[in-house]
């Protein structure tokens, strides 16, 4: 068997052995990964109805890729109220989203209570709304402010209304190029066990990876490998009881930051990243090709390469958009709509827990 072979069976192979997968050539890795794809979801491509949240960029850390937290490069610090974060949830939700999906930067002003008491209004005031909330980022900082211990945080989070917890904060979980990007930030351990106890609570969360910075191939592998391994059992995972849902590698924006990366990696190494993805990391349902970081061209080519999903139509966009990228104010639902079946795809309307809702 060959080594692309050996890792479509799932062999037990060393990330420095799978990034040698990066030596096949695109179309080889694509129709391998696009095979697995196509088994699970044939020709859809899922999106949802979404708005982005971010109550504050004021930020307690100093991760050199961000340009979104208020700095030197970005001094507009800013802080919203609950009240102000309920009206953009009920106006979302009016205008047909399903899902709110609120990150914030560390803001050391606000206190605990105030996340607690910010779910729970949400989900009293828009039952239907699914509640996407706090990276484990933002649940290691709670817990170190406040040191009440991360199972508390989520046992609280989830006593609230939150539905499930998104992917962010993950980043590379190599520890020295960690180190090097978001020095004390929530360590790549402890980033698994948040979301692992979340999914002990019976919750779905997502994983992200940020790519395309200072990492090579072999620290992108490592990331998958952690997240293959941390997956929950397959039965608890198909029943939407616990477990990772998404896999979305979230392509590193270059602009307004403190990391001084000059290059950007071609298409090509970008399709292989997710084809690569889509093979190894066959225990997550869902592989998304975030088009906010990816541009919606390179998002539906991803299609192609083992991505089954686009993310949604966001409203507002400030993390990605910060650092350079076109997301700043969404994509209207008809567009997306329209993009996806003219690259020849179904485009299928789905929940938070990618419960198909509607064919378009
Ligand atoms: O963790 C920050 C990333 C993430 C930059 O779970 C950057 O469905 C690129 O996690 N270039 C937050 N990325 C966003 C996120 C996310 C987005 C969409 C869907 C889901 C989901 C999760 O944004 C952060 C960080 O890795 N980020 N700065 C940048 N310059």
């Amino acid at each position: 068997m060959d080594l692309l072979d050996k890792a479509i069976t799932g062999e037990n192979l060393s990330a420095h052995e799978l990034s040698k997968l990066y030596e096949y050539d695109i179309f080889t890795l694509g129709k391998a990964a696009d095979t697995i794809r196509k088994k699970k979801y044939t020709n859809k491509v899922f999106f949802n109805m979404n708005r982005h949240i971010n109550p504050s960029n004021i930020c307690a850390d100093v991760c050199k890729f961000c340009a979104f937290s208020a700095s030197r490069k970005n001094p507009n610090p800013y802080e919203m109220t609950i009240d102000e974060i309920l009206a953009q949830t009920i106006s979302s939700y009016q205008r047909g989203a399903k899902e709110v999906h609120i990150v914030s930067a560390h803001n050391p002003n606000y206190s605990y209570e105030w996340y607690i008491e910010l779910f729970s209004t949400i989900k009293k005031n828009v039952p239907d709304i699914h509640l996407k909330a706090m990276t484990a980022a933002e649940v290691d900082y709670l817990d170190r402010k406040f040191g009440i211990g991360y199972q508390k945080v989520l046992e609280d989070m989830a006593k609230a209304g939150v539905d499930s917890m998104p992917g962010g904060g993950a980043e590379i979980f190599d520890e020295k190029i960690r180190k090097h990007i978001c020095n004390g930030k929530v360590s790549s351990q402890k980033w698994i066990q948040i979301h692992q106890y979340w999914h002990s609570l019976g919750k779905m969360s997502n994983c992200t990876m940020l790519f395309g910075h200072i990492e090579n191939r072999e620290h992108r592998i490592d990331h998958m490998l952690r997240i293959k391994n941390a997956q929950q059992d397959p039965q608890i995972v198909e029943a939407k009881n616990g477990g990772f849902n998404a896999f979305i590698p979230l392509l590193y924006q270059k602009q307004n930051n403190y990391l001084k990366v000059e290059d950007f990696p071609s298409g090509q190494e970008i399709l292989k990243t997710i084809s690569i993805a889509r093979i190894i990391l066959q225990n997550v349902p869902h592989i998304k090709a975030y088009w906010a970081t990816l541009s919606m061209n390179l998002a539906l080519v991803a299609q192609e390469f083992g991505a089954d999903d686009m993310d949604g139509t966001i409203e507002a966009e400030a993390i990605q958009s910060a650092g350079g990228a076109k997301s700043k104010s969404g994509m209207g639902k008809d567009d997306m709509v329209y993009q996806i079946k003219n690259a020849g795809f179904r485009a299928i309307e789905r929940d938070s827990l990618y419960n198909e809702l509607q064919e378009w």
